[in-house]
């Protein structure tokens, strides 16, 4: 028998049965968060993602206390580059290239430190990390077939950044037929803007992408 809860969120209530949900935590990883990693090569201030640490870290301890499943993502690459595009390689002026060494180790690349997830947000043993080459969770990882084999139909999607892999996922999980609940307070980006407007466009004309809300309402559902 199936248990259903119910979040206060943007644009309607969203209703979710925690048997078949995931909490998607995407890329909390300290390239993106610390000074020294890929964020800051790209001309970002590191900063503005750190207010996201602390209520997803509440968040995690209260999906923990449940049981739901839990997915950490990596955005990251081989050390040889072979699954990283020349496209994205050679992209902009950043002032080091993926895969170049930096203060926290080569640039975006799987093994190094600067490319593993925050202290504050390690995953536990048994959590799956997907290591992903590209923006979206879904491309080029294994994460379609586990969502499937767990049986899960909605994400509860928090992480970074808001407007680039946090939106990316979610368009491709709702072309996927997940049902997708963005935690506003768990999501960052290095521009407010862009976390603003990001976030309004997910639940825009009727929820076309999916439902936004704050961790502690999706906390509450949960109790
Ligand atoms: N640059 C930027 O905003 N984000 C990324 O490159 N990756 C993720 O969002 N994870």
């Amino acid at each position: 028998m199936s248990t259903h809860a119910t979040v206060d969120a943007m644009p309607s209530p969203y209703t979710f049965d925690p048997s078949t949900t995931a909490l998607l935590v995407i890329d909390m990883q300290r390239d993106f968060l610390e000074p020294g990693g890929f964020g800051e090569t790209l001309g970002n201030d590191v900063n503005q993602l750190r207010s996201a640490i602390a209520p997803t870290e509440a968040l995690l301890g209260a999906c923990r206390a449940v049981g739901l499943t839990i997915i950490h993502t990596r955005e990251g690459h081989l050390p040889d580059l072979s699954d990283c595009p020349p496209a994205k390689l050679h992209r902009g002026a950043p002032s080091m290239r993926i895969g170049d060494p930096g203060p926290k180790g080569r640039i975006l690349i799987r093994g190094e430190y600067g490319h593993d997830i925050v202290d504050e947000l390690a995953p536990l043993p048994g959590e799956p990390v997907i290591d992903k080459p590209g923006k979206g969770a879904f491309y080029a990882t294994e994460l379609g077939e586990l969502l499937a084999s767990r049986g899960v139909r909605s994400l509860i999607v928090t992480g970074v950044t808001t407007e680039v892999c946090v939106h990316t996922t979610v368009r491709e999980a709702n072309d996927r037929g997940y049902e997708c609940l963005v935690l506003s307070d768990c999501v960052g980006s290095y521009f407010p803007e862009f976390q603003r407007v990001g976030l309004q466009m997910i639940a825009a004309q009727g929820g076309i992408f999916g439902w936004v809300a704050k961790s502690p309402a999706f906390i509450g559902a949960l109790q």
